[in-house]
């Protein structure tokens, strides 16, 4: 593999809006569209590069378009160098604090910085980070929001078509007993040998978090996900301490900081960053060691397109978790064969779009 110099020509940013197959109820609010920034770095020596930001809000998509365009005047000219690039992002968004949004910003250059080296180098990313491909586990996280037992359980029977062997519901229905009645439904339709992953979005008031997260450790649950505040470590470690089922956080660490604090005082038992918030593929390579560190097994939030490149070269890889949010915008989505992603040989870092969808889902 010969990795050409590369240097930074330009980034582009388009707003699209993508319908869900099947919308996600979550305890913050219910999610029916995908609104995505779609990122594009174009080198001058020819090779692309692109991202996607999963911004939450067509707003935030939309917001995002001058801010990718100003980044894109302040670095071009430079060398395609991830890691120094990302030391210029930092300086970039300093003032207003790389938080929020803009780390999505940064965290979408860094991801198509390192696809267009992949192009470049004529491999899959996963093999540009010294990895061998290989299928990886992943669950299937469409769906499963906020929804009666019965049709949670009905949706979850759906969700194992692909041979999936592990399904994520949402909780967090204002009542304990709304969830466990849910947990309860979704866990007897479902083979024993499927794992059933659950998350709070953080719905649980501190005085309630230990004693549901206790109460539910007899229901057979694979990890609890985000039971209470995601930045109130203090409280995640008695959490973790108390409770049997696993605690799984990590798709709000905003870089490495929160994660080594959490991980400093036992939050959580696994971790689950975003590519978005953690700092593209190199902020993940970080964090990745960060986990193998303290022996922590690593699952990867959304982006699954990306992600599994990352966890192919992630010590103690876990789970991917699988979304489709973006698959009808991309030349060639990731494959699940029988519950196990498989990557496309094409080289890069999984994404290319099809214009026509982009042209079709583009916010105005
Ligand atoms: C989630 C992801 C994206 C939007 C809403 C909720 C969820 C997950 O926390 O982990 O999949
Ligand atoms: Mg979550």
């Amino acid at each position: 593999m010969a990795l050409p110099a590369l240097t930074l020509r330009a980034l582009t940013a388009t707003p699209v809006d993508v319908p869900m197959r099947r919308p996600l109820g979550t305890s913050a609010r219910t999610i029916d569209r995908a609104s995505l920034l779609l990122v594009d770095l174009a080198t001058e020596e020819g090779p692309t590069g692109h991202a996607y930001a999963f911004c939450y809000l067509p707003s935030i998509a939309r917001g995002l378009v001058p801010i990718v365009a100003e980044l894109g005047e302040s670095l071009a000219g430079l060398p395609l160098n991830p890691v120094d690039i990302a030391q210029r992002m930092k300086r970039h968004f300093k003032l207003p604090g790389l938080a929020g949004p803009l780390t999505m910003v940064a965290s979408s250059v860094d991801t198509a910085a390192w696809g267009a080296m992949a192009t470049a180098a004529g491999v899959p990313l996963a093999t540009l980070l010294g990895a061998a491909p290989r299928p990886l586990p992943a669950y299937n996280s469409n769906g499963l929001g906020i929804m009666s037992p019965e049709a949670a359980a009905d949706e979850a029977e759906a969700l194992l078509e692909g041979g999936f062997r592990a399904v994520k519901l949402r909780l967090g229905r204002g009542a304990f007993e709304k969830d466990l009645a849910v947990v309860r439904a979704v866990r007897r339709r479902l083979p024993a040998s499927i794992h059933l992953m659950v998350d709070f979005n953080q719905a649980l008031a501190p005085a309630d978090a230990s004693w549901q997260c206790q109460a539910l450790d007899d229901e057979g649950l694979y990890w609890i996900e985000e039971p209470t505040r995601h930045d109130d470590y203090a409280q995640l470690s008695r959490i973790a301490a108390a409770v049997r089922t696993p605690i799984q956080i990590g798709e709000n660490f905003t870089g490495l900081e929160p994660m080594a604090a959490a991980l400093a005082v036992q939050a959580c038992d696994l971790v689950m960053p975003d590519l978005d918030r953690i700092g593209g593929v190199t902020g993940w390579q970080r964090a990745a060691g960060l986990a193998e560190a303290h022996h922590c097994l690593v699952s990867s939030h959304l982006f699954p397109e990306v992600s599994a490149h990352l966890l192919m070269a992630t010590p103690g890889a876990h789970w991917l978790e699988y979304v489709d949010w973006a698959e009808p915008l991309l030349v060639e989505p990731l494959q699940i064969v029988d519950g196990m992603a498989v990557l496309p040989s094409t080289p890069g870092n999984g994404i290319a779009w099809d214009p026509a969808a982009v042209a079709r889902y583009r916010l105005s």
